[in-house]
């Protein structure tokens, strides 16, 4: 027999995450706690076109810098427990906003549907998405839905389904523009080289250390001095010098997609 597929629904607060996760588990769900922490955790089932699914409600963030509770735990799952497939619920009438969230699980090189919720909200503003275009442009499947219909959530299983069977992650690389870039791929190759970032994505851990994510320091720098902390310190402080922003800040305005 076939395992179940692990769904982890993601999605900022609002964004219709409850509505879809009932959807698909109808009264098929149980409810717990993080280990170790008194975050809700919804789990539940569903069988589809012949497929079980083991789906898991990761708590509503609007980014995965781990400084939040929420953050964190909705981080450390995927990054732990590894789902099978993130499904991050967008409210489509607040696309920009709400895509930070899908940037951030794209970098972390895991495999993301987008549903693209409240799409009957977005068209009585008079917006029209193209989902397509906007499905090449990320690299990831983009599925219209309005959830409170039961509208598209066939399709999403389905593009989940597909996912899993061509064992995809995104296809491409959320970039940051001329200013930035050569230090992520410089600070990259020393992360790779290094052996630190385990499983992790070399990429991933690089700008999360220029981010000064506690998490990812101390994860690589706990091991001892390893080369890393100085080359760290030194790119943000050239960035810092260079953009006379905070490095910080800097990665967040290009991740919206800012003009540089
Ligand atoms: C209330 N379309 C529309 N129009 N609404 C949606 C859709 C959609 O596709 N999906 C969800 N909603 P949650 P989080 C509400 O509860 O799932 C609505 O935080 C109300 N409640 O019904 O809770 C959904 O889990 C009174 O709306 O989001 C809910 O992500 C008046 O979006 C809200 C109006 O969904 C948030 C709405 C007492």
């Amino acid at each position: 027999m076939e395992r179940p597929i692990t769904i982890a629904v993601a999605g900022n607060p609002n964004s219709g995450k409850t509505t879809v996760f009932n959807h698909l588990t109808g009264a098929r769900q149980h409810v717990g706690n993080y280990p170790g922490v008194t975050v809700e955790k919804k789990e539940g089932a569903c069988r589809w076109n012949g497929r079980d699914f083991h789906v898991v409600d990761l708590p509503g963030t609007y980014s995965l810098t781990a400084r939040s509770l929420e953050e964190r735990v909705a981080r450390n799952f995927v990054i732990n427990e590894r789902p099978d497939v993130v499904v991050d619920i967008v409210d489509a009438s607040n696309l920009e906003r709400n895509l930070y969230l899908a940037t951030q699980f794209i970098e972390l090189g895991v495999p993301v549907v987008v549903a693209l919720n409240m799409i009957d909200v977005a068209e009585s503003q008079g917006e029209h998405i193209d989902e397509e275009l906007l499905s090449r442009l990320l690299g990831v499947p983009m599925v219209p839905t309005v959830a409170t219909k039961g509208k598209g959530i066939d399709a999403l299983l389905e593009a989940v389904v597909s996912l899993v069977e061509a064992a995809g992650g995104p296809e491409i690389q959320i970039r940051y523009g001329p200013e930035l870039e050569p230090h992520i791929e410089e600070l990259t190759a020393k992360v790779e080289a290094s052996g630190q970032a385990g499983e992790l994505n070399p990429r991933w851990v690089a700008i999360k250390l220029l981010e000064n994510d506690d998490e990812v320091n101390t994860r690589v720098f706990d091991d001892g001095d390893n080369g890393l902390l100085e080359q760290v310190l030194a790119t943000r402080a050239h960035i810092e010098q260079v953009i006379g922003d905070d490095t910080e800040i800097a990665i967040a305005d290009r991740r919206y997609g800012c003009d540089y």
